[in-house]
Formats: structure tokens, C-alpha cells, sequence
């Protein structure tokens, strides 16, 4: 039974788990969509990622990740040792929750139909992402990936600050200069190369994508950076007008129904 991945090529999300497919040499299909109403398969957050496995639905790129690892061992993303899990998953979270926010909310004004962006939110960006950024520098200023060997951490990480960058979060030369090295060495393997000619794609056929620019999706993280940053951009309005989308409009499906 092949796998199916339901997948847009600018969700760092979906970016991750498709590397993580790909390293593992695994055969799968991609559902491309921007417009989650296309989903195959229901996810109650409306959100890709979603991997098919013949009857078996896994939402959320750490579970689908997770799956993999168990369902296809070999070539593994996080290691079996108690601790080193924990590292890879402490890593890996931060990108998925702290690097997210960031890039994602900052993101959301490139894509989504929104008021003018509030004055001082991309000087907090600039400040807050270099705080990750220095971090990861010093991780990787001894090592060639995130922890020790490649696995969830890197695909977790590469995406966003890959987003980031176009989006003017840059890493500076001068003070993240083993992040650069890596984010290179990432970008020259068969999975980054794969990753970069998707966002190719995606971008040259940009006026045939099916993205829905009144609806955003904040999500729990980005909301939270967003507010700690003092912006509620009229949030009520939005989510009255059901400008904001989630699961509360069908609160009795279950995670990994197929549709
Ligand atoms: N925690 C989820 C987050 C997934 C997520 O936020 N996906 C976004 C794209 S980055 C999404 O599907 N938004 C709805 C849309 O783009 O239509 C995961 O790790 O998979």
C-alpha cells in the first residue's frame, strides 16, 4: 500500500514531512492543495499535513513523523535512546511552535487579506528569531546537524528559516555562520533540492493556486507571539466573520476520519 501526503509546497509543515518521506526512500503520492475543503482526508484543524496509509489517517507533522518511524524503521528520524529522543523533540518543537509563530504570523500578510501590518511587529520578529538563530548556532558550531544525525530536527528546522528568509528574517553571515553552512549542506541533499524545485513550482504557477486569502489560520502559538507582541489586529472581527478557521465547525469528527 503506498503512501499519500497531503501537502502544499509553502506549509513548513508539509515541507518537513515530505523530507522526512524522502529520506527514508520512501514510495508516495502527493494530494496538492491549498483549499483544505479538498482534503481526502479530515483533519479537524483543516491543516496539512496529512499522511494516508491504505485505512490508517495521521495528522500533525511530529505524529506523522512519529508513524513513519515506527511503520518504516528504517533510516530513522529520532533516535531510540531516552535522552537524545528528548533532544530531537525538544528541537523539534521549537521550530514547530516558537519558529512557526514567527515566520508564520509575518507570513500571513504576505498571503492573506489582512489590515496594513501593525508598526514595530516586523522589528519584533527580527529580534525574536535571532534569539532561536543564536541558539542553533551554537548547536551547530560544533556538529554538521542539528543533533548529531540527520533526522526531525534538521526537517523540522530547514523549512521554516528557508520561509524565513524570503520573508527578510534572515540569518546574518557574521553571527549564525554554521546555521548558513548547514542550511547549505541541507539545501545541496536530494531532499532539499526535491523542496526547492516544489517551491519553484509553487511560485511560477502562483495565479493557478487554489490559496484562500480571507481565511488565516493563526493557530495557538502564532496567536500567543502575536498578542505577547501587543497586536490583536481586530481578531474578534476576524473570527466573527469566520475569517479565522479551525476545528469548532465540526467539533464531533474525529482526528483521521477519512472523508
Ligand atoms: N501542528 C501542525 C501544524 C500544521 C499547519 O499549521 N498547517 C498549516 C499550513 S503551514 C495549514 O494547513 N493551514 C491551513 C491552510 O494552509 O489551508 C503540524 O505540525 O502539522
Amino acid at each position: 500500500m503506498s503512501l499519500s501526503l497531503c501537502y502544499t509546497a509553502l506549509s513548513p509543515f508539509c515541507r518537513k514531512v515530505r523530507m522526512a518521506i524522502e529520506y527514508k526512500s520512501l514510495a508516495f503520492t502527493l494530494v496538492q492543495t491549498d483549499d483544505p475543503k479538498k482534503l481526502p482526508a479530515w483533519n479537524p484543524r483543516a491543516e496539512v499535513p496529512v499522511l494516508i496509509d491504505g485505512d490508517t489517517v495521521v495528522c500533525n507533522s511530529p505524529d506523522i513523523l512519529a508513524y513513519l518511524d515506527r511503520r518504516f524503521p528504517e533510516r530513522p528520524l529520532y533516535p531510540a535512546e531516552a535522552r537524545s529522543y528528548a533532544e530531537v523533540r525538544d528541537w523539534e518543537r521549537t521550530a514547530d511552535t516558537h519558529l512557526d509563530a514567527i515566520v508564520t504570523v509575518i507570513g500571513n500578510w504576505k498571503f492573506a487579506n489582512l489590515p496594513p501590518m501593525p508598526a514595530g511587529l516586523m522589528d519584533a520578529a527580527r529580534r525574536d528569531i535571532g534569539v532561536v538563530y543564536d541558539r542553533l548556532q551554537q548547536k551547530l558550531a560544533s556538529r554538521d546537524f542539528i543533533c548529531g544525525g540527520i533526522g526531525a530536527a534538521d526537517f523540522a528546522f530547514y523549512p521554516h528559516i528557508a520561509s524565513g528568509s524570503a520573508l527578510d528574517l534572515k540569518l546574518e553571515l557574521r553571527r549564525h555562520p554554521d546555521v548558513l553552512r548547514w542550511m547549505k549542506a541541507m539545501r545541496a541533499r536530494p531532499e532539499g533540492q526535491a523542496d526547492l524545485a516544489a517551491a519553484r513550482e509553487w511560485w511560477s504557477n502562483r495565479d493557478q493556486q487554489d490559496v484562500d486569502t480571507e481565511r488565516v489560520n493563526w493557530g495557538t502559538f502564532r496567536l500567543e507571539w502575536l498578542l505577547a507582541n501587543g497586536r490583536a489586529i481586530g481578531l474578534r472581527t476576524q473570527f466573527a466573520r469566520a475569517k479565522c478557521f479551525g476545528p469548532w465547525a465540526r467539533r464531533t469528527m474525529r482526528y483521521g476520519t477519512r472523508v
